[in-house]
């Protein structure tokens, strides 16, 4: 704390670690000159609000084309910083949203440097308002352009994935859990998709394609404005709403040593290092689809709520489930029926009631093409493609986001023969069955899971058929 006063904006941001290991508050040390640091930190915004000539996407360019440029020795050459990604990324646990953030952070930071555009604040693709890739991204001669894309200018991404009532309802959930992915104990175990990374995050992968449809995904320009997304949504639920991330030691101490600085100089974060960068480092144009504030203002309060986070767990006091292989093809959704006792979903039903019903569609063999996404639907046999989201059945989606080749992923645990893992997606069918209770269309001893297989977009996919190993529905007590 005794040379906070000395710091200049740039070792006050790569302070921000030792800062937060001394257990120091910002906020109530004398730094006047950090305090406003903090208080100009740049602005990450919608690249959808810049125009073409802004200084912003003119860096972005001119950062790009300088990383293409670094030799393969650098670690801030492009195919390099794609290569962290490929040998390291975090997937289906609850690492992915800090180890995609501090990816990120330093990022922003080689461009900054690179581009000499010292107010640079990564922008981001808000898909949610603006589903077609942004024109940044194209044209003929434009570092920003990828030409492996098997999306276009005009591909629209699907709003069952990326639309406001999507978003919102994965922003209402306030387990860490079904929001971040599930609890593991190595860094790239898929242990189970949370909301945010099943749905949109994968979606908007297999949706731009060709690079993006695998993990290579950062040779795309469009990669790092995609979870530049998916960040700010999380600086939503977490500090907009107010839901505490898990305060989990394991979760919070875990050590990323996979990064690159601006120098090119090897960087280790721990994770709980990262739930301050929105604080201290950067802030955000409102992204969500309710422009919304801080639930905290009183910026000590926010600093000690990010810090400490809240227990978080995703148990089951009664779990039912059916192990079966189900094969689902894109003409023919699959149904499973799970057997329950009815008298275990009680307080689940009450609309006051803690508990929740959480379904896993489990050991899901990811196609080779993720080109195809899957709809649930709740005693619903007939359910099809053509079934309206409104229909009170449906209960959620998921998309699969997957693996270069075999070898890149020797690191991942839970691997199927094919090289692809055997990955669980969790869907929160509390909503959905208060609903079935009220219309009276639930009762008796079993639950029906239709699964149903649908294209990405007008696109002919090449997956045409999945298989599922295992659904179970649990009752979780928060
Ligand atoms: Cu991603």
């Amino acid at each position: 704390m005794e040379d906070l006063n000395s710091f200049s904006r740039r070792d006050f941001l790569r302070g921000v670690g030792a800062l937060s290991a001394a257990g120091l508050t910002l906020w109530a040390g004398g730094c006047e000159s950090c305090k406003r640091q903090i208080q100009q930190r740049p602005t990450r915004r919608n690249i959808a609000n810049l125009p073409a000539n802004d200084p912003v996407i003119q860096a972005y360019k001119d950062a790009v084309a300088a990383m293409k440029a670094l030799p393969a020795s650098d670690g801030r050459n492009w195919t390099k910083q794609a290569e962290i990604h490929q040998n390291k990324c975090v997937h289906s646990n609850w690492w992915f949203l800090p180890w995609h953030r501090a990816y990120l952070f330093y990022f922003e930071r080689i461009c900054r440097q690179l581009s000499g555009y010292n107010d640079f604040a990564l922008p981001y693709w808000n898909w949610t308002s603006s589903p077609s890739i942004p024109a940044p991204f194209w044209g003929a001669g434009n570092p920003l352009l990828n030409t492996t894309r098997t999306a276009t200018q005009a591909s629209v991404a699907n709003s069952s994935m990326v639309g406001s009532a999507t978003i919102t309802n994965i922003l209402n959930q306030t387990n860490f859990f079904l929001f971040a992915s599930d609890q593991a104990t190595t860094q790239q175990e898929f242990a189970g998709y949370g909301m945010l990374e099943g749905t949109p995050h994968n979606y908007i992968h297999g949706f731009v394609g060709g690079d993006m449809g695998a993990f290579m995904s950062p040779l795309d320009p469009v990669f790092w404005c995609h979870h530049n997304m998916i960040d700010c949504l999380w600086v939503d639920w977490n500090i907009n709403r107010g839901n505490p991330n898990t305060n989990d030691p394991n979760w919070a101490n875990f050590q990323f040593a996979d990064f690159v600085d601006e120098t090119g100089a090897p960087v280790t974060v721990q994770a709980i290092i990262t739930v301050l960068y929105p604080i201290f480092s950067y802030q955000f144009e409102a992204c969500g689809p309710t422009t919304l504030t801080a639930k905290i203002s009183d910026r000590v309060q926010l600093e000690k709520f990010l810090r400490e986070g809240a227990p978080a767990k995703l148990e089951f006091v009664k779990r039912f489930e059916l192990r079966q292989s189900l094969t689902a093809e894109l003409q023919k959704p699959a149904s499973g029926s799970i057997k329950i006792e009815p008298e275990a979903f009680r307080s689940v039903l009450e609309s006051a009631g803690k508990d929740k019903a959480v379904l896993t569609v489990d050991e899901v063999d990811v196609p080779e093409k993720q080109d195809v996404f899957v709809r649930v639907f709740i005693n619903k046999p007939d359910a099809s493609s053509q079934t309206s989201l409104d229909d009170p059945h449906y209960a959620g989606s998921f998309a699969f986001f997957c693996c270069p080749s075999e070898s890149s992923m020797k690191g991942h645990e839970g691997m199927a023969a094919t090289g692809r893992p055997k990955a669980g997606y969790l869907v929160d069918l509390t909503p959905t069955l208060q609903k079935l209770n009220q219309g009276g269309s639930l009762s008796g001893g079993q639950l029906d899971v239709t699964l149903v297989p649908v294209p990405f977009d007008e696109r002919p996919p090449t997956t045409q058929r999945l298989t599922i190993g295992r659904l179970e529905v649990g009752v979780a007590r928060f």
